[in-house]
């Protein structure tokens, strides 16, 4: 297979930069969609031709034969739905025919589409087609039902500026800069490595030999939009990457940023991987053992099999345009002192690796990563983002029914906790709460769950930041307390307490005088009276407290953080 795609331009969906600026006033006047931070990454590798041929968001025909089968309509290898979803209030709304405006998060309309077609889409046969599985253990499919809007709209765009980048600006690159960098320097064949993941020694030694295997250029071409949540995040990942780069022989390899939502979808993420990368202007692709795998399934086990994306790629390469280079898993040989290839190691040798998640741990432990595994430019770089777990910011979340001993114990473990010193500490408590934060709610289902949705977005500001975050609401939906522990686990560990008083016990006691008026219906929608409350399942900690005195359950939670290691013993 010979392949020199590079050589011309591949098309764009912007209009000529004077067309852009007239555009932009009369499209001012258009009824306007704000765009979630995964359309405006989709929406710029349609506009800059990373996501060729495609000329907008999928219409309805395209979807089906997209999730169906992989391809348009008009029959072109497409494995991954790229579709505009909205709330069904703006899709109601709207006319077939109408232009709409398309707006990044400041309102600076980027592009205007016109919307052919809008449809409710079967989310559960779009799960399992494209993601294998309608399990909300994949990130996609937990996405495609808890986020995305129940309504798609598809139709052409046109393009009127990209989405704006301050960050690393001289490493983004369009498929045609790209292209254009290539033909410069007479780079005929490239082979790009795409990667989520900082890069350690044996990623440096597997790319560098694919390079050389494929007489080939080398591209590090890193995910920058949207990634598997819980990854290192870009900022950190792209320092580490300036790091490996100068380890590279001069002049063999460069590095491009993309900025695009991965799907984490295994096979097909690969071919889409391939074609996006063929647009770029790479003649080769590095696919590996469980390429874009979103690990486990809710029965514990792998999506998609090791070797699928390679198959899958392999069974389409041709009409990728791209060749194949597989991953060679590469591991240290300790008596050589040097990466091989593990397929090529005799019996007898000692061979060296750490897994991913040992590297995590000794990070959180503070613990040596040895310089056979990585750079210790990189190693300095992660251990800046990732400090030991006794030096994280954390958030302890504490539920329970009104009454129930949630607001004292919080005080009391925030005491005991600014003793120990190391780390500021905040008190998110309910009461407290709903008179700074949240003044204007009521109780309403909608009114609680905005109320938890603020106390989790201020708890992960802290966790963020290396502080203490101890919030004390009933918060009484289990949903809405697994979506404050998203939000916060991205930064530092959740602590879930389930402060377990009975309701009988809450009611006994009444501090408040409350449960007597909900009783005669004085106060609406109450919590276990006139009102429902989602026991946790599986909280970090329970709390009997019922003959249990408030400073021995401020210590249990304690000595939970210590084994958790997230306060020093
Ligand atoms: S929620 O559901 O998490 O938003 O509730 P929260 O913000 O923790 O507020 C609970 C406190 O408000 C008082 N209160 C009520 N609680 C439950 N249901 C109803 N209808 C209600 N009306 C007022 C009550 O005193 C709660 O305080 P705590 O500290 O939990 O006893």
């Amino acid at each position: 297979m010979t392949m020199s795609p590079n050589l011309t331009p591949v098309p764009e969906l912007y209009v000529s930069y004077e067309s852009a600026q007239k555009l932009k006033v009369e499209a001012a006047d258009l009824v306007s969609w704000d765009l979630s931070p995964r359309q405006i990454c989709d929406l710029e590798l349609l506009m800059n031709g990373g996501f060729n041929p495609l000329k907008g968001f999928l219409s309805e025909e395209d979807y089906i034969g997209v999730v169906e089968n992989m391809r348009t309509a008009d029959g072109a290898l497409w494995p991954i739905p790229i579709t505009l979803d909205v709330n069904e209030k703006f899709a109601e709304a709207l006319e077939i025919g109408q232009d709409i405006a398309l707006r990044d998060q400041e309102g600076v309309i980027l592009a205007t589409m016109t919307v052919t077609d809008r449809w409710a889409p079967d989310k559960a046969r779009e799960a399992e087609k494209v993601f294998g599985a309608n399990d909300e253990a994949h990130p996609a499919v937990d996405y495609l039902h808890n986020t995305a809007g129940a309504i798609y709209l598809g139709g052409p765009i046109t393009g009127i500026q990209p989405p704006m980048h301050y960050d690393f600006r001289a490493r983004r690159d369009t498929p045609n800069e790209l292209r254009a960098y290539f033909r410069k320097l007479g780079w005929r064949k490239v082979v790009a490595f795409q990667t989520r993941n900082p890069l350690h020694r044996a990623h440096q030694e597997l790319t560098f030999r694919a390079a050389r295997e494929a007489e080939a250029n080398l591209l590090i071409h890193p995910i920058v939009g949207m990634t598997k949540p819980g990854d290192v995040d870009h900022f950190t990942r792209v320092r580490c990457y300036e790091a490996v780069l100068d380890k590279y022989p001069a002049a063999t390899t460069t590095m491009s940023l993309l900025n695009l939502a991965m799907r984490m979808a295994g096979p097909r993420e690969a071919v889409w991987h391939g074609l996006i990368r063929r647009n770029h202007g790479c003649t080769h692709f590095i696919v590996g053992r469980d390429h874009a795998g979103p690990g486990k399934n809710s029965a514990g086990e792998d999506f998609y099999g090791a070797y699928d994306a390679q198959d899958l790629f392999r069974e389409h390469q041709e009409e990728i345009g791209i060749e194949m280079v597989d991953f060679k898993h590469m591991v240290y040989v300790q008596e050589r002192a040097q990466y091989e290839p593990a397929d090529e190691i005799e019996e007898g040798v000692t061979v060296l690796n750490i897994s991913g998640t040992e590297l995590r741990r000794r990070l959180a432990e503070g613990l040596e990563i040895p310089e056979w595994f990585s750079f210790p430019e990189v190693v300095t770089e992660l251990r800046k983002t990732r400090p030991p777990r006794a030096n994280q910011g954390f958030t302890v979340f504490f539920t329970g029914f009104s009454g129930s001993g949630k607001s004292t114990i919080a005080n009391a473990l925030m005491v005991k906790l600014m003793e120990m010193g190391g780390r500021p500490v905040t008190l998110l408590d309910g009461d407290v709460v709903r008179k700074h934060l949240s003044s204007e709610l009521g109780f309403s289902k909608e009114h609680r769950d905005l109320n938890i949705e603020r106390i989790g977005f201020v708890a992960s500001e802290i966790t963020k930041n290396g502080g203490i975050a101890i919030c004390a609401p009933i918060a009484p939906y289990a949903k809405t307390r697994r979506s404050v522990r998203g939000m916060i686990e991205q930064y530092g560990a959740f602590v879930e307490v389930h402060v377990a008083t009975s309701l009988e016990e809450c009611e006994r006691r009444d501090r408040k005088g409350l449960y007597k008026l909900a009783r005669e219906g004085k106060i609406k929608e109450f919590t276990g009276i006139s009102d429902p409350y989602d026991v946790p399942e599986s909280p970090e900690l329970r709390l009997e407290t019922e003959n249990v005195d408030v400073d021995n359950c401020a210590h249990q939670v304690l000595l939970k953080l210590e084994q958790l290691g997230l306060i020093a013993g």
